[in-house]
């Protein structure tokens, strides 16, 4: 925007103007003009630098500030708690607006420099929202949703329940404490819990071959074979997400309860699946509003294990780096439609994928009776689908194999994402790389 600001004050320039004296008026009327113009873009803002070494490299980030026309007004720091890091610098400048993206974008790439965070600017909106650049990132990215909290929610079927709700945040606390690379804590998982998981682990098992997708039944039936799936314990995060690695490079990490979409999402860039540990109240086995980790490990892990899957998983986290909030909506209701509640066809034959349906007995064999309607997927209608998450679903989208979702996901995105320019994942740091920023 103020470029144009700054173009329309030049054009307004008289240069042109007849009778008036190029001697005299024009350089006054310039010396003016540019002042204004500096000052309208001159901006205050405030950044946190997490650095590495120590206060050495803090001579390196003043001169370039320095190259980039900045001058800083106050300055803080503080031992960081970031781990190999030493200190957060705190720096509040005055630097033209149109200076500040390229700052940022040096300090970003300073080797010092482990985060830069902008705290805040004045009169402008952050045009490069803040995203998690590098998976230890992901530390940052653990914002709930209040919906469903036992705590908080009269509805929820633990409400009423002292213990349930103290065992809730004790394994909350796991997540809460998680850092990326710590190994994820085991729970010692207590009778009820195991006899509610058994229940619905036995349910799932009689219907999965008539109502699964192939894919499913394939990976179930190797967790039963290396991991000991079965109806007698509840395995541990820290055992499958060893596991998927090997598999598809997907791993777990410990989350608290229902995430921000947004945080969801962008866990997915680094093929990082954000598990819940606790287990759904024992009075509704068969269905529970909310992720559980028996919705985790009955639905989500099978899953993860297919290449094609976790792909697809991926390349859905990395579309939602750095989106809308609009966009960020329809690909959260995609993910509920395909991720969750999703069907596919197999030789003819509806089945279901969807890891909401395949750890809940009760819909998956709603979803495939003829009470709920069947849409074919296509992700420009699929996307903007309204629906609610209490109750069993009305509507379902039916694909034709995994590599079609995929297919017509990629197409969609690059027809209508806002993103001016492109992500790319580097494996070997697991990191996201940034292609073409204006
Ligand atoms: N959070 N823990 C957790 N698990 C989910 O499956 C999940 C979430 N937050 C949002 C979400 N799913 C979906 O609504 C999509 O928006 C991504
Ligand atoms: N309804 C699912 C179940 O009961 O396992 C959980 C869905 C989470 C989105
Ligand atoms: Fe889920």
């Amino acid at each position: 925007d103020d470029t144009i600001i700054v173009s329309s004050t030049l054009e307004e320039e008289p240069s042109e103007e007849p009778g008036a004296s190029a001697e005299k008026a024009e350089p006054i009327i310039l010396k003016q003009k540019q002042k204004s113009v500096e000052e309208k873009d001159q901006e205050e803002a405030t950044i946190i630098l997490t650095l590495k070494n120590g206060m050495v490299s803090l001579v390196n980030i003043l001169k370039t500030i320095d190259e980039n026309k900045g001058s800083v007004i106050h300055m803080e720091s503080r031992p960081s708690r970031e781990q190999n890091c030493q200190f957060d610098v705190l720096l509040k400048m005055q630097i033209p607006w149109s200076s500040l993206v390229g700052l940022l974008r040096a300090l970003r790439l300073n080797t010092n420099v482990y985060l830069v965070n902008v705290i805040s600017t004045q009169g402008h909106i952050v045009k490069e929202p803040w995203y998690p650049r590098h998976i230890s990132e992901l530390d940052q990215c653990n914002h709930l949703m209040t919906k469903f909290e036992p705590d908080l929610d009269m509805d929820h079927p633990g409400f009423a329940d002292k213990n349930y709700r103290a065992r809730r945040k004790m394994i909350a606390d796991i997540a809460f404490d998680y850092k990326h690379g710590d190994p994820i804590p085991r729970v010692e998982y207590q009778r009820n819990e195991i006899a509610t998981w058994g229940h619905v682990f036995n349910k799932v098992m009689a219907l999965l071959q008539t109502h699964a997708c192939k894919q499913f039944v394939d990976a179930f039936t190797l967790l039963q074979r290396e991991l000991g799936y079965g109806p007698d314990d509840i395995p541990q995060l820290e055992d499958l997400s060893n596991f998927l690695r090997r598999r598809t490079g997907f791993t777990l990490r410990p989350a608290a309860g229902l995430l921000t979409a947004r945080d969801f999402l962008a866990s997915l860039a680094f093929r990082v699946f954000q598990c819940t540990q606790y287990v759904r109240h024992s009075s509704s086995p068969d269905h529970s509003p909310e992720p559980d980790c028996i919705h985790e490990l009955l639905g989500h892990i099978p899953m993860l294990v297919d290449p094609t899957f976790a792909q697809f998983s991926q390349e859905l986290g990395l579309a939602s780096l750095g989106a809308t909030d609009e966009e960020i909506e329809k690909f959260s209701t995609l993910y509920w439609f395909t991720v969750e509640f999703g069907l596919c066809k197999e030789n003819g034959i509806t089945k279901a994928y969807g890891a909401g349906l395949l750890s809940s007995y009760g819909e998956l064999e709603h979803a495939l009776s003829d009470k709920p309607e069947h849409r074919n997927f296509d992700p420009k209608l699929t996307a903007v689908q309204a629906y609610q998450d209490q109750d069993y679903q009305d509507i379902y989208f039916v694909a034709d194999c995994f590599t079609d979702v995929q297919e017509k996901f990629r197409r969609w995105v690059a027809e209508c994402m806002s993103r001016p320019y492109e992500i790319r994942f580097d494996p070997f740091t697991q990191s996201i790389e940034v292609l073409d920023s204006a």
